[in-house]
């Protein structure tokens, strides 16, 4: 069902509700929204919002990762006069799953949900999520036992539909993404790649330590970090088209999705980071030998100078990979990049002193040279991926 909401500016709503004056306690409910880009959706969200929550104490979180559309300068100015609008500005941060554990987090609302900020979400359907995660023990409908610990909007029961997705493509891919998800982590619910949910704060307090926080899928992420079987509810509805306003979907979306399904069929043994940083060094052989042979033939430089140069250029190249894939979240940009490819190369050479130095010993200890290389390259690469991963882009290795 797709509400319609009438125009109303937020200034007639500021007059209209009683948002100046909220309870003494903190709102029942808290809606987070994670943004990028979706200034000119902020204003019909937060009226829908105003329409759909009549009666309950709400607030609003938008979690923006600096969008160069001033969304978060808007919702600021829009909390000033609603104090159920707040807004959290990440600076040099991005990530749709991460912006959505910083908004919860930083509630002290019993009831979170999370909805987009494109209006693809039909906000309608929360007062019968609330009603539904309120609903004491013993009043369930038939079969379950317990209050639900969380209700998901879904798109693929009863009368529920992913229409409003842009293509057919997508529609197969994301009905593939749920099936995947149903089979690999313990999510047996139709929908698991909804953004659109709600949840009890004790079930976020209890996952929020083991969230992977990686990619898109944060729905995945909380069921399959659950340390007990959950109860779930899902309630049928129909996504909307985008009107205004880019997805920010891109090819790396895929990819996320498969490494943040891996963490956590491995329950976290294995890191998406260090498994790209691997992948990435890897391809940095390839570049490193690939260069080297172009100027060997080319023949114009000795043997030295082409292997000085193809390091360089493998380097150069793990770099901007590794900016972009491993780091996206964290990606570099402008001279912040150019530090940090400084910085890379400084604490590469590091790394490729301590192999050096690791093989020379280990093959003195044993004399086996493919034992002794292959010391001497792991611990280099690990040294590597914990240094630049703390140095070089800021981050816990
Ligand atoms: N904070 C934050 N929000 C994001 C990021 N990427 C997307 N979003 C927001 O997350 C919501 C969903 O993003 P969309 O790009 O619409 O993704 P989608 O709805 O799965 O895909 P479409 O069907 O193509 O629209 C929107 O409110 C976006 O503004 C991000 O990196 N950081
Ligand atoms: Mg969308």
């Amino acid at each position: 069902m797709i509400s319609t909401v009438s125009p109303r500016t937020i200034d007639e709503l500021d007059a209209a509700t009683p948002a100046a004056a909220p309870s003494a306690g903190g709102p029942e409910l808290c809606v987070v929204v994670p943004t990028f880009n979706e200034r000119d959706n902020v204003d019909i969200l937060i009226q829908r919002l105003d329409q759909a929550l009549q009666g309950i104490d709400w607030e609003v979180v938008f979690v923006d990762d600096n969008s160069p559309d001033g969304t978060a300068e808007h919702v600021r100015a829009l909390g000033a006069r609603d104090r159920r609008a707040r807004c959290i500005r990440r600076v040099g941060r991005r990530g749709l799953s991460s912006a959505c554990i910083e908004g919860m987090l930083s509630t002290s609302a019993p009831l979170i949900a999370v909805i987009d900020g494109d209006l693809q979400h039909d906000e309608s359907l929360l007062p019968r999520m609330r009603d539904t995660l309120k609903q004491a023990p013993g009043k369930q409908a038939a079969g379950a036992q317990d209050a639900a610990d969380v209700v998901i909007a879904s798109r693929y029961i009863e009368t529920g539909s992913p229409d409003g997705l842009s293509s057919d493509r997508r529609k197969r891919l994301s009905l593939f993404g749920a099936r995947l998800a149903r089979r690999l982590v313990k999510a047996d619910v139709a929908d698991s790649v909804s953004g659109f949910f709600m949840l009890r704060r004790e079930l976020l307090d209890e996952v929020a330590p083991r969230l992977s926080g990686i990619g898109t899928k944060i729905l995945i992420d909380i069921l399959a970090s659950a340390p007990r079987p959950l109860r779930v509810v899902e309630l049928p509805y129909r996504f909307r088209a985008r009107d205004r306003g880019q997805s920010k979907l891109d090819t790396f979306t895929a990819l996320e999705y498969l490494l943040l399904l891996a963490e956590k069929v491995s329950h976290r043994y294995f890191s998406h980071r260090i498994l790209l940083f691997g992948i990435v060094g890897a391809t940095g052989v390839v570049v490193n030998l690939a260069v080297l042979r172009l100027l060997l033939m080319l023949g114009s430089v000795g043997f030295t100078a082409a292997e000085s140069v193809a390091t360089l250029v493998a380097m150069v190249s793990n770099f901007f990979l590794n900016n972009m894939l491993t780091y996206r979240d964290c990606r570099l940009v402008g001279w912040q990049a150019v530090r940090g490819l400084a910085s890379f190369m400084g604490l590469c050479g590091l790394g490729a002193l301590t192999n050096v130095a690791v093989a020379r010993d280990v093959y003195e200890l044993t004399g086996m040279w493919l034992v002794a290389g292959i010391a001497g390259a792991a611990i280099g690469a690990l040294l590597n991926y914990a240094l630049t991963s703390i140095f070089t882009w800021g981050r816990r290795p």
